[in-house]
């Protein structure tokens, strides 16, 4: 990681501190999708560069989906999974971490719905609930969208989303339809470099 970052992760974890916010383990899940250049790849090499950042372990993994773009539709198709994060970041810092892997890996941020080589929410963090400019824990259209949804209740189906108090389960069961959602198979994150849907 660079200086630059490592000295803003730091004056995150003081003003943290300095708020009386405690730096204990969280348990988070995040979304990631890719629909640019090798997107299961893509998606392999996040997992890994998230699980060798300090203070994050991925614990569970989704199953791979193939999924119809939502929001701009006339782009191709993503890769979607979510994973769950065991934690010592707290909020801030770990959406810094994500910021600078998207931008390692390559994201440019062009276009709001517009196609990416990764992209990574954070949908969950704990039982928390924040809404600054940044940073909307939950993620604010986690419950209309089945690319969210369908692996998160995968992995978490009594999971209960903050400010909804519904499980994921429940809230993927109420949407009106699902769209087009392909469950691939499992990802191969945790071997070597050429990852492969088993
Ligand atoms: O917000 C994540 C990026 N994104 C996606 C996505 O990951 N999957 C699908 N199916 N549609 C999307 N639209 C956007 S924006």
């Amino acid at each position: 990681m660079a200086a630059s970052n490592v000295t803003l992760l730091t004056a995150q974890t003081r003003q943290a501190a300095d708020n009386g916010e405690a730096e204990g383990e969280a348990t988070a899940f995040l979304g990631l999708g890719a629909n640019i250049g090798d997107r299961e790849a893509s998606i392999s090499a996040a997992l890994r560069a998230l699980d060798e950042t300090p203070k994050i372990q991925v614990t569970q993994v989704s199953s791979l989906y193939e999924t119809a773009p939502v929001g701009m539709t006339r782009q191709p198709d993503f890769l979607n999974v979510v994973a769950r994060i065991c934690t010592h970041l707290i909020p801030d810092e770990l959406l810094t971490t994500i910021l600078h892997l998207e931008n390692q890996m390559g994201r440019v941020r062009t276009e709001r719905w517009g196609p990416r080589v990764i992209d990574i929410d954070v949908l969950l963090y704990g039982d928390r609930q924040i809404s600054r400019p940044g940073l909307s824990v939950p993620h604010p259209r986690l419950s209309e969208r089945a690319f969210v949804l369908v692996p998160l209740a995968e992995i978490a189906p009594r999971t209960r989303i903050p400010g909804l108090e519904q499980t994921a389960e429940k809230i993927l069961h109420g949407l009106p339809q699902t769209g087009n959602i392909r469950r691939l198979g499992v990802v191969a994150w945790k071997q070597a470099q050429s990852a492969h849907v088993a």
